[in-house]
């Protein structure tokens, strides 16, 4: 679900300040900017009832300070490094730079500057060998516009800081997959024009969408339609195609303009840079392709021409509350608090955290937003680097629209879109925050309070167990760093979960507008849910980076499965028995390192340091597991991706790492799907993988079929997937039985005799536990009695 094909623009750069100078290269359909909304909320807004309740402190908790070990690795670009970047590439005349502020569609702007991660190598002499810190480089994107053929160059500048004579830029080639000298063409260096003239377009038939719909799209303020298109466009045969639809905007201040689809469609040649060399290639209503604009008017004043509604808006799109409020819905909800305040460390300056057992660095760019790096657990590296790398959202329906549009996410970056968070309700009220910083337009914007750290007590145990004598129980506190990408439409809330047991859990779940479909013949790809509204069948995928480095760089998959068999075995009497074994397999090599989850959970795929065995003889390592069940990419060699995702048609994949493969897609795949710069399918060229720095690329999806209850937006409680990273044999036992948060009370005939509480701060619950009873027991027929009362289960009796 998303936004708008780039051509439009022109129509928000007009209003939609904020925006603009977020993604310059993304585009949305709305008429107002954030900040304009905000501004007339202001006006509008009433005086506030406080609620008149004790409720806990909402200002965030800083948390412990703490010095990082070493300064990050992979912390942004200082402001005195960007200045200096920017100003050095403006001096370099061979790149003809133009300022952003003054520059059209044919002058050559720098589209990002940040830090270039540094190799994996040097980095780890670093953090391990005292090696110095890695030389600084910046990343640099230069949109080339003063041409022809027009093209987005990744270049690398430095060594930092900026010294004349020795700083120099080159190419970035190498993270490349595609050979064209780290350059990919840019599809988008028209949009302001491609946008006027696909006004004009409309314009042309202004009298039928008058008639259908009683307004226009032609760029005029008066407007109450809006144009926007497939993303990526069709690329096949050297020509670039885009399907442009029409959509009615919204009447309220609310974002529903992807619930409001209208139905008709028109396809136009776009190739090149000379708009009088563009052409309208047909027209699309109602099931039937016209295909010229006379042939369609022609049809549309013929007798019998079906006209269908239009989606307008309205409460059925908009969030906020009505109808009758649920009972006791206004009393104050629970909500968790923090009595001794974080208990967590956080390094603000070098983004460095530290919980419990677990360790980390932050990291933040453009095109992925946050990452995680160094995470060592009792003080071994177990990930080297955890990190989304690319979301695709892949349409399907029976018009051009749906069945053209595939997000591919990176294109629009997830850093500029993580806006701040919502205190108490994004993240809990006793919540510490960071900000993030990303580059655009020769600024720096900062996102305050957009990343969020808290502990939170699962509302289950880690661990309990009764008996009839006692009953013990572990709290189950996890530790969350989380961030919300509003990329558009659709909101991706990402959160990694720590736990006491030492597991790490992956998590993704969407919200926001659905991008839904123009009902008119859609049964097939999904439901009706509106009155002319169908829910535009589609998949989230989202690919995420897992470097795992288990006690040393040298690692192994081994894919354990559960496999039915049928054996005889020297007590069996000669009879085989059906039965069940455990199958170990080692995934060897690149040629079968593309690997799907199987059929009913059957193999476990664990990361392993062979040369590590654990006191039994068992390889120590960590097992990767789908907690809410997964999803790749249904679509199989998509029309719209073609090669620019390929990292989505399985579930886990296994490479060697390679810097010159530091990343799953990059941002501009979609520029040229065909060639992208990013081609994951190439990393699989047959290399070992036993005992080598290994990289699992994971995927999280979504098959999101929408209904009724995704309106006015879709929730988060059912849109959401998760993998679950956790120790196997790693550890001589569970790890959270070191914490001091569990409990054993001890009773016998409905007295409690002890309750070990292990030196745990007081609570008010340790009051109740005292009065913990086991078994009520009455008597119903006074016969046998021996037999008749419950026997407390004891171990020797029980069936453990
Ligand atoms: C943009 O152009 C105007 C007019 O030439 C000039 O005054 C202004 O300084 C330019 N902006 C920047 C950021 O260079
Ligand atoms: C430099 O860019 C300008 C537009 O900003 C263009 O007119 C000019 O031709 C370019 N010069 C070169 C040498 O490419
Ligand atoms: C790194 O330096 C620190 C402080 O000088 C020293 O304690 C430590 O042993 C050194 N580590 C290695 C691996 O050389
Ligand atoms: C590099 O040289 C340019 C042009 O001579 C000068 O303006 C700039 O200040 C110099 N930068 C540094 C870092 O010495
Ligand atoms: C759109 O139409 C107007 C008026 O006819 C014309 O001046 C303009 O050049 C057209 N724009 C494009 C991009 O074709
Ligand atoms: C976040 O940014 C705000 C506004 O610039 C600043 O006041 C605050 O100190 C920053 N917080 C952190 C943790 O850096
Ligand atoms: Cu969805």
């Amino acid at each position: 679900m998303r936004r708008t094909v780039s051509f439009s623009v022109l129509s928000w750069l007009a209003v939609a300040l904020f925006l603009l100078l977020v993604a310059p290269a993304a585009s949305r359909p709305h008429p107002e900017s954030a900040w304009a909304k905000n501004v007339r909320w202001r006006e509008k807004r009433s005086p506030r009832v406080k609620r008149q309740v004790n409720g806990p402190p909402c200002a965030p908790y800083p948390a412990q300070g703490i010095t990082a070990p070493k300064p990050n690795a992979w912390a942004g670009l200082t402001e005195a490094e960007t200045v200096s970047v920017a100003e050095w590439l403006f001096a370099q005349p061979a790149l003809n730079l133009t300022v952003s502020e003054n520059a059209t569609e044919w002058d050559n702007t720098v589209a990002l500057i940040e830090l270039m991660v540094p190799g994996k190598a040097e980095v780890l002499t670093y953090l391990n060998s005292n090696g110095s810190a890695p030389l600084r480089y910046a990343h640099v994107v230069v949109d080339h516009r003063a041409t022809t053929e027009p093209y987005l160059a990744d270049l690398l500048v430095g060594p930092l800081p900026i010294r004349n004579g020795t700083t120099r830029y080159e190419p970035l080639t190498y993270p490349y997959t595609k050979s064209a000298g780290g350059r990919v063409r840019n599809l988008d260096a028209d949009s302001e024009t491609m946008s006027a003239w696909f006004y004009n377009i409309s314009a042309s038939i202004e009298d039928i969408t008058q008639e259908l719909w009683g307004g226009t799209a032609t760029g005029a303020d008066e407007d109450t339609l809006d144009l926007w298109g497939i993303d990526p466009p069709w690329q096949d045969d050297g020509r670039i195609i885009r399907w442009t639809a029409f959509w009615n905007l919204p009447t309220s201040d609310f974002d529903v303009e992807t619930l409001l689809p209208l139905g008709l469609y028109f396809k136009a040649d776009v190739t090149g840079r000379d708009p009088t060399g563009w052409s309208v290639e047909g027209w699309f209503y109602n099931g039937i392709f016209y295909s010229t604009t006379d042939e369609f008017r022609s049809a549309f004043y013929s007798p019998g021409f079906v006209k269908l509604p239009p989606n307008e808006d309205g409460l059925w799109g908009q969030t906020g509350q009505r109808g009758p409020v649920p009972p006791l819905d206004t009393a104050y909800p629970p909500t968790m608090v923090a009595p001794s305040g974080p208990r967590f460390f956080v390094d603000e300056q070098q983004q460095y955290v530290k919980w419990m057992d677990f360790e980390f660095y932050l990291g933040f760019s453009r095109d992925i937003g946050l990452s995680l790096h160094d995470i060592k657990y009792k003080g071994q590296r177990i990930i080297y680097e955890l990190s989304l790398q690319e979301a695709i959202a892949h349409y399907a329906g029976q018009d051009p629209m749906q069945s053209g549009t595939a997000y591919l996410d990176s294109f629009y970056g997830f850093g500029p879109y993580a806006f701040e968070l919502v205190k108490g309700y994004d993240c809990p009220p006793h919540a510490t925050y960071l900000n993030s910083s990303f580059y655009v337009r020769e600024t720096t914007h900062t996102h305050t309070d957009s990343i969020c750290l808290f502990e939170m007590d699962a509302p289950y145990p880690m661990q309990r167990h009764s008996t009839g004598s006692y009953v013990s129980a572990a709290q189950n506190v996890y530790f969350t760093v989380r961030t919300v990408n509003t990329v558009g439409n659709y909101d991706y809330m990402f959160s990694y979960e720590f736990y006491m047991d030492g597991t790490i859990d992956v998590n993704v779940r969407a919200s926001g507008y659905i991008q839904a479909a123009y009902f008119a013949n859609n049964h097939d790809y999904g439901y009706q849910i509106h009155s002319a509204l169908s829910g535009s069948m589609h998949d989230h995928v989202l690919n995420y980076k897992i470097d795992f480095d288990i006690l040393g760089t040298a690692n192994t998959m081994i894919a354990t499965t559960l496999v039915p068999v049928s054996e005889t075995y020297p007590w069996s009497g000669g009879k085989p028995r059906n039965t069940m074994k455990l199958v170990r397999e080692t995934v060897a090599s690149e040629d079968n390192s593309r690997l799907l989850w199987g059929a009913n959970g059957a193999t476990q795929y664990t990361i392993v340091n062979t040369d590590q065995p654990n006191r039994h003889g068992e390889p120590r390592g960590y097992r990767i597991l789908p907690s809410l069940g997964t999803a790749h990419l249904t679509v199989q060699d998509s029309s719209n991706v073609v090669n620019a995702a390929n990292w989505a048609t399985h579930d886990i994949y296994v490479t060697r790492q390679k810097d010159s493969e530091p990343r799953a897609a990059h941002p501009y795949n979609s520029q040229d799907v065909f060639d992208p710069p990013i081609d994951f399918a190439k990393f699989f060229d047959g290399e070992s993988l036993l005992q080598e720095d290994l990289v699992v690329w994971v995927n999280l999806g979504m098959h999101h079929v929408p209904h009724t209850g995704d309106l006015p937006n879709t929730v988060f409680t059912t849109s959401h997937n998760g993998v679950q990273i956790m120790p196997l044999n790693y550890l001589e036992g569970d790890p959270s039985m070191e914490s001091v948060q569990q409990v054993k009370i001890e009773y016998k005939a409905g007295e409690v005799g002890e309750v070990e509480t292990y030196g745990q701060p007081e609570s008010s619950c340790q009051a109740e536990w005292w009065g913990y009873k086991g078994d009520s027991v009455v008597r119903k027929f006074p016969y046998a009695p021996g037999r008749c009362t419950m026997r407390p289960r004891t171990r020797v009796e029980g069936r453990l």
